[in-house]
């Protein structure tokens, strides 16, 4: 997957060579190449922004070095164009999966109080934001996208952290996780996790999720509430044919 992002401030993205995807880069299985907006300003102090139309406070970024520099970087408009902004659409795990099947995507970042709406209506193909508030340049949502995007890339991930799992549990929130020692400052980890009965974990933990997303987001838990009671309904369907249990009949 290639990656490309105008910026104003190329050395933010430094951090993105740090662990997994730094790693997934490195091999080669995942290109960023980050490219400063301002080497494209005409202007003879390469300014990339001006007062607004209309007055108002703040700046807001020219349409030249925008429209030069997307231009110059993607000539055939092969790249999906994303601008990160408050009022785009929000990013969501499903969005995750579609945008981490694209090929070639070119994000770009504003700053300021944003860009001259010209440049979007030219150069940009879809609005994205990472959630409802706001921050003062697209860079870190830029980079929020491409980290949960590159988990989804072949080979990103090590088989130990694939996404599978992931797609079972969907809508759901994780479950508690525990690790060695097996008591600390005296508390024990829940004793299924210790019993080496892998289907009882299984059952265990969904259960954990079940419960967690019930308290915590009712909003998550409505929605996939179907499938959990067709799940229920089977179970109880299972435990009726063993025998034993007539209460139902
Ligand atoms: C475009 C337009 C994205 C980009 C305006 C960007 C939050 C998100 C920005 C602005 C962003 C998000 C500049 C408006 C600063 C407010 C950069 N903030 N802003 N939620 N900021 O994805 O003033």
């Amino acid at each position: 997957m290639k990656i490309k992002v105008a910026t104003l401030f190329p050395e933010m993205f430094d951090c993105m060579h740090v662990g997994i995807i730094g790693k997934a880069i490195e091999k080669g299985l995942l290109s960023l190449d980050c490219i400063n907006i301002r080497d494209y300003s005409k202007d003879k102090h390469s300014k990339t922004d001006d007062y607004p139309f209309g007055g108002g406070a703040g700046m807001v970024m020219t349409v030249q070095p925008l429209h030069d520099c997307v231009n110059a970087i993607d000539p055939a408009h092969e790249y999906r164009r994303i601008y990160m902004s408050p009022r785009g659409a929000t990013l969501n795990q499903k969005k995750v999966v579609e945008l981490s099947k694209t090929d070639k995507i070119l994000f770009v970042c504003g700053s300021y109080e944003g860009v001259d709406e010209r440049f979007i209506e030219l150069d940009i193909d879809e609005e994205l934001s990472i959630g409802d508030y706001v921050l003062t340049g697209g860079e870190l949502p830029c980079m929020v996208t491409v980290n949960a995007i590159a988990r989804y890339v072949d080979g990103v991930l090590g088989s130990e952290q694939s996404t599978e799992e992931e797609s079972f549990s969907a809508g759901l929130l994780e479950y508690p996780q525990y690790t060695r020692p097996a008591v600390f400052e005296g508390l024990s980890v829940p004793e299924v996790l210790l019993s080496g009965n892998h289907g009882n974990v299984d059952k265990w933990r969904r259960e954990r999720q079940i419960e967690i997303t019930k308290e915590r987001r009712p909003d998550l838990y409505e929605l996939i509430r179907p499938r959990i009671e067709e799940e229920e309904a089977k179970k109880q369907k299972k435990r009726r044919k063993k025998g034993g249990n007539t209460d139902e009949r």
